[in-house]
């Protein structure tokens, strides 16, 4: 039977970041949520060690499809309407988790923390040597983009699974889309985009004071 999944690959995961960006420089939702949802197709494929991250990732996918389900879900239809709503609708716990612990402004945070990862991560797979580590590479990306915002136990947890992960070559034939060489020219072409997508974020969470949120 043919693989459902064979057209599956990296590429055309990274191509709804691009689609994320909208003319008035806005990041859209749906497909910011849709990219999220190939990255952790991949994230299982990577092994049952990676499980705990993943569920993790996918709670905070469901808390935002619930939003774009819901009677507000235009309010949801960019990052930027979400964070005009929530804020001017009192919806954002700024202190502690309290009324609100599950707002969309604290949830794309972590995502978009995770985005800056995935981004330094991918960035540093490209242009390094073929012999290089991605366990190190992953580990570094990790210390730049998340690890301060994580309790021990999971930085631990974290460095663990990172051990499990295959050589750089190995690691660039999983994105399926041919050889390592092809899959280095695909993250040269997509990379930009999620750089945009990351900046906008980056931006509009600085402007609004988001950036550390509980
Ligand atoms: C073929 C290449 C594709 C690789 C795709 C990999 C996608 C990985 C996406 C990782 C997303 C991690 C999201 C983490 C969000 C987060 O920070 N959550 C914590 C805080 O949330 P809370 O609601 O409690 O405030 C939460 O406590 C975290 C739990 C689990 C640990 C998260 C570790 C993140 C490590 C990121 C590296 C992923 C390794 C991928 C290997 C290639």
């Amino acid at each position: 039977m043919a693989d459902v999944d064979t057209d599956f690959n990296l590429k055309v995961v990274l191509v709804n970041f691009k689609q994320c960006l909208s003319e008035k420089e806005e990041v859209l939702m749906d497909p910011y949520l849709t990219g999220w949802k190939g990255l952790i197709k991949f994230l299982n494929n990577l092994g049952a060690v990676f499980a705990f991250i993943s569920k993790d990732v996918l709670t905070k996918v469901q808390i935002m499809e619930k939003f774009r389900n819901s009677e507000q879900k235009e309010n949801y239809f960019s990052l930027q309407s979400m964070v005009k709503y929530e804020i001017s609708n009192n919806l954002v716990d700024f202190q502690k988790r309290a009324d609100h612990p599950d707002s969309g402004c604290r949830t794309i945070l972590r995502l978009h923390r995770a985005l800056h990862w995935l981004q330094l991560f991918l960035d540093g797979l490209r242009t390094s040597q073929e012999d290089s580590k991605t366990s190190s590479l992953c580990t570094d990306s990790y210390n730049i983009a998340l690890a301060t915002y994580h309790p021990w136990l999971i930085r631990k947890a974290v460095t663990v699974a990172f051990c499990t992960l295959p050589s750089r070559n190995a690691f660039l034939e999983t994105m399926n889309v041919g050889t390592p060489e092809e899959a280095v020219e695909m993250l040269s072409d997509a990379m930009p985009f999620i750089g945009q997508v990351y900046q906008l974020s980056q931006k509009l969470f600085e402007e609004n004071a988001l950036l550390d949120l509980p």
